[in-house]
């Protein structure tokens, strides 16, 4: 083993001497680090813990819960709300904000996260993964409520995720960049394999759920129309096509070697802007591709700047390598 890579300890010691960050939010991000260390843990023994297949309940979104979405939820609320850094807390999973019980000291950030996103990829053993994001207390107020929630991912003082596949990566920005984190299973340590990470501007690679493509919008269709002409199209490019059918997974390869992914608005509930949603999905994930040289839209704006209304809202997302989401945003724009 190389024994050069950096500790996430380490590294987040260099953030707060670099640039000051706050011990209280580095400590923060150990304790989410250690949970999905475990969830990793879990994830992996599958079958063998009895962690497979439905909990045979739903979310306020009225998808239905994976027993792993259920444990892995428990399991970040107790470890996170214990740490004592946060006012309160979202999840994907739970239908409303979390205020740190009384028992815990409580902090000045509040945590937003998916526990574990890709639920439709747990029973086959594909890649799934644990979104992020936090967020500062808005300083003026004691007693906190789902209001102070609604910032814009502009706003966010760290995001990441942890995705579950071969390896176990933690990829990190506190606004200072990207960076990557491999999990050593042996001594339970995240070390730094990844730093500055960049992403393309251009690409020949697209993903999106191609099975709906009938049901998209013009821009849209033009766009992969015209990827899929490839070599004698518009484009003068063959593309390829990638859809693992878990952001953290599909985010992660536009993060290692470029690419663009979409999950965008389509005619079949004209009222739901997306599936994805805005505040524990699509920010933290424009915030590292925005970091890392990318760009992030929901077909008009950056996602970044969006004001969000409600704690479960859904957007529209075009994200990945520069070139490739400024051709959709003309489209967008008619241009
Ligand atoms: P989830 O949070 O219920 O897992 O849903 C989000 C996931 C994303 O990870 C992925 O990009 C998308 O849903 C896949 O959707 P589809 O199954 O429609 O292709
Ligand atoms: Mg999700």
């Amino acid at each position: 083993m190389n024994t050069n890579h950096l500790s996430l300890k380490l590294f987040l010691n260099s953030q707060q001497q670099a640039h000051k960050t706050d011990q209280n939010l580095c400590s923060l991000i150990e304790s989410i680090a250690h949970t999905c260390q475990k969830i990793s843990g879990l994830v992996s023994q599958g079958a063998l813990e009895n962690v497979l297949g439905s909990a045979e309940s739903s979310n306020i979104q009225g998808e239905t819960q994976q027993k792993l979405d259920v444990l892995t939820n428990n399991m970040l609320i107790d470890s996170c709300q214990a740490s004592g850094f946060l006012s309160g807390l979202a999840s994907e999973e739970l239908d409303e904000i979390l205020i740190t019980p009384s028992q815990y000291s409580s902090g000045d950030y509040l945590l937003l996260f998916d526990p574990l996103d890709g639920s439709s990829n747990i029973d086959v053993n594909v890649s799934i993964g644990t979104i992020f994001s936090i967020l500062k207390k808005p300083t003026h107020h004691n007693l906190i409520s789902e209001k102070d929630f609604l910032q814009k991912g502009s706003e966010q003082v760290a995001a990441g995720y942890v995705l579950y596949g071969p390896q176990t990566t933690l990829v990190l920005t506190l606004g200072q960049g990207v960076f990557m984190f491999t999990l050593d299973k042996s001594t339970k340590e995240y070390l730094l394999t990844r730093e500055n990470v960049l992403i393309p501007e251009d690409s020949k690679e697209f993903s999106i759920n191609m099975s709906n493509m009938r049901h998209w919008a013009p821009p849209v269709r033009k766009y992969v129309e015209e990827c899929l002409a490839g070599s004698t199209g518009p484009r003068q490019k063959d593309f390829n096509m990638r859809w693992i059918a878990s952001m953290v997974a599909d985010v992660h390869r536009i993060l290692t070697r470029g690419g663009i992914f979409m999950y965008p608005w389509d005619q079949r509930e004209p009222g739901k802007p997306g599936k994805l949603r805005l505040m524990y999905e699509a920010n933290p994930m424009s915030f590292l591709i925005e970091q890392a040289g990318g760009a992030s839209i929901n077909s008009q704006q950056n996602i970044l700047s969006i004001q969000p209304l409600k704690l479960h809202e859904r957007v529209s997302v075009i994200l990945g390598s520069k070139n490739e989401v400024a051709k959709l945003l003309e489209y967008h724009q008619g241009l």
